[in-house]
């Protein structure tokens, strides 16, 4: 037994009062205990095995329904260190406020010890963290999306390990009866201390709030350790892409929450031939390998996915992934206990109980599920999983993409000059806001490198690590950077390109560019694709629609200038200088092509 962890627990316990402590062995016996607590409290519903064989359907408090930015706090020792992006606290301040909430805050419940490894366990790469919970809901979680349980410890030994105190925040007074979802309504923290690789989250129960192991160890903690050991850990996707002659490459790719990675990661091609491959859907650890190329690995088991949307024409794969050993969430329940969201089939049911319980039909004039309903299914069930997901050296990456939900001026694909050039892409992403976190929807905001809610440090010393890795690596071996854009839209606010499998047709120009193969021009804001050289071959596309998707709009770039000046004033002093050379060099150029025209 790890000494560290035993004190810890006792000491936890201790503060926090439960009922009973439990450590998770991570068996299946262990993992059906939990959903029969789950079913028990009223929580969960079983679904019919004859539909969906081992899963379960629960609906969240409605004040609980995704991550909360505005309570997520960087406590590291100084205001600059967490920098301007980041919600700071003070870390003694916050430790003592968190006591007081924690004190005494799973009485009435059970405290689970869930030793969890992010990465395949005994992976050179994966990184080991214990989450203590008073939610069975974590608990089942977790074992879908990490390697929990006994055989992480016995890998852990006497080692060092992330600690992760999660509590809803409602404790239960003598035999008073649960709330189908316990949660605390008023007061939710998610406190990151990077000094000391601790997390402490209180009063929510939902997704990244409260599965640990995601968002707070494995990009907020995990992008200190990284920076500080030299690798990235990144809010990305990885995926196999296969051409028809049967050569491969692997690409990663950061989009913002629910902007289209796990749908890109399990694509099906439009183009005959071609194969994607599921790596991750979420999430990429990132180091060099001896070979100077560099590696990813998916430190996660399972995906936690956004459900509205996916359908079988939309995301076939995902579909198949979720027929069994699944947890939904805030979708709608069917008469006869299944699940339905919003565009998973061409007609809504005509009767259905939405996510808060009550009787809807299409006439309800409301969405049936919340729009950040997701579906919780274990990576190794989707159908094109590749087979080098779970390969402990990683998977060598060829091209990385960045991208987000933009209306406008962005467009369809853009290759980089330079890794300097994609770092700067990367720190200028902007995207509209969804309901992945709780707040506006549609709002325009820059997210850089999409880690904007999830970088655990200074995000102008982010952008320089990047750097740093770019100029330390060999030039000829690092992955070429592109900035894509499915949300690009008409004038009468309709998407201009069709997304999901015709994406493949961008992933073949940037698998061909990366082979040397498919022609670019050189613009002012970077390579896009020569005409023809992008293969829209039997693609309906509206006329003009391609024209402008791939149009660069100098006068719009122009615009956007002092937006992205006034982001970069935000990062402050700490902002690298081969960023503002990048920015300098680009305002030059589009001067350049406006004097031109
Ligand atoms: P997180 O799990 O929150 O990180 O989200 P994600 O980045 O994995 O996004 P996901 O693939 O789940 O997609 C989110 C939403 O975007 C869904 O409603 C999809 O239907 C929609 N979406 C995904 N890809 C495309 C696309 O190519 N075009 C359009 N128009 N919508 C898309
Ligand atoms: C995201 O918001 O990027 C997610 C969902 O992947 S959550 O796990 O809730 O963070
Ligand atoms: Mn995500």
């Amino acid at each position: 037994m790890n000494q560290k962890l035993e004190a810890w627990v006792k000491e936890t316990a201790a503060l926090c009062q439960p009922d009973g402590v439990v450590w998770c062995d991570g068996s299946d016996a262990e993992y059906q205990e939990m959903l029969r607590l789950l079913v028990h409290s009223g929580t969960a519903i079983r679904m019919p095995e004859s539909r969906r064989p081992n899963s379960i359907f629960v609906r969240s408090d409605p004040a609980d329904v995704a991550r909360v930015e505005e309570f997520t706090f960087i406590c590291s020792a100084t205001r600059d260190e967490a920098g301007p992006t980041n919600n700071w606290a003070d870390p003694d301040e916050m430790r003592a406020n968190l006591a007081g909430l924690f004190s005494g805050c799973m009485k009435g419940r059970t405290m689970f010890v869930i030793p969890y490894s992010m990465g395949p366990i005994g992976s050179p790469i994966a990184k080991i963290g214990v989450e203590l919970t008073d939610s069975p809901y974590v608990v089942a979680s977790m074992h879908v999306m990490a390697r929990v349980g006994v055989k992480v410890l016995e890998v852990l030994g006497q080692g060092e390990f992330v600690r992760g105190l999660h509590s809803v925040g409602a404790p239960l007074a003598d035999n008073s009866p649960d709330s189908p979802w316990p949660c605390n309504a008023r007061t939710k923290y998610i406190c990151h201390f990077p000094d000391t690789r601790e997390i402490m989250s209180y009063g929510s129960g939902y997704g990244g709030n409260a599965l640990l192991g995601k968002k707070c160890h494995a990009l907020r903690i995990a992008s200190v350790q990284a920076r500080d050991e030299g690798w990235l850990a990144e809010h990305m996707l990885i995926l196999k892409l296969t051409n028809p002659e049967g050569k491969a490459a692997f690409v990663a790719a950061a989009f913002p929450s629910a902007c289209g990675k796990t749908n890109l990661a399990m694509l099906t091609p439009t183009l005959p031939g071609w194969k994607v491959e599921t790596v991750g859907d979420d999430i990429a650890w990132m180091k060099f390998g001896a070979d100077g190329r560099l590696y990813a690995i998916n430190p996660e088991a399972g995906f936690f996915g956004v459900a509205p949307g996916t359908s079988l024409k939309s995301n076939p794969n995902a579909m198949r992934t979720i027929e069994k050993n699944a947890i939904f969430t805030n979708c709608a329940m069917t008469t006869d206990g299944d699940v339905w969201w919003e565009e998973m089939t061409d007609a809504p049911p005509a009767k259905l109980t939405d996510w808060l319980r009550r009787p809807w039909s299409p006439a309800s004039g409301r969405k049936s599920s919340h729009p950040n309903a997701r579906f919780c299914v274990p990576a190794a069930q989707c159908p094109v999983i590749a087979k080098e997901w779970m390969d402990p050296a990683g998977v060598p990456i060829s091209a990385i993409l960045f991208g987000g939900r933009r209306a406008t001026v962005m467009p369809l694909v853009n290759e980089a000059l330079s890794w300097q050039h994609g770092t700067f892409l990367g720190s200028i992403m902007s995207s509209e806001t969804t309901a992945a976190a709780a707040g506006a929807v549609g709002a325009l905001r820059f997210d850089p490198f999409a880690m904007l809610p999830f970088c655990g440090y200074h995000m102008g010393d982010y952008f320089a690590h990047w750097l740093k890795v770019g100029a330390g690596a060999d030039a000829a071996k690092l992955p070429r950077i592109f900035y894509v854009n499915w949300f690009r839209k008409d004038a009468a606010g309709k998407f201009l390109w069709p997304g999901y499998g015709e994406n493949s047709r961008v992933l073949k120009w940037v698998f061909e560019r990366v082979m040397g193969t498919a022609q670019a021009v050189e613009t002012p804001i970077g390579r896009l694709p020569e005409a023809g050289s992008l293969d829209v071959s039997g693609l309906g596309v509206a006329p003009g629609a391609m024209d402008e998707l791939l149009r660069v709009d100098i006068e719009g770039w122009t615009t956007q200038l002092a937006a992205i000046q006034k982001h970069y004033d935000k990062i402050g002093p700490r902002l690298p200088q081969g960023l503002r050379d990048e920015f300098k060099a680009l305002e030059q150029r589009l001067q350049g092509a406006g004097a031109r025209a």
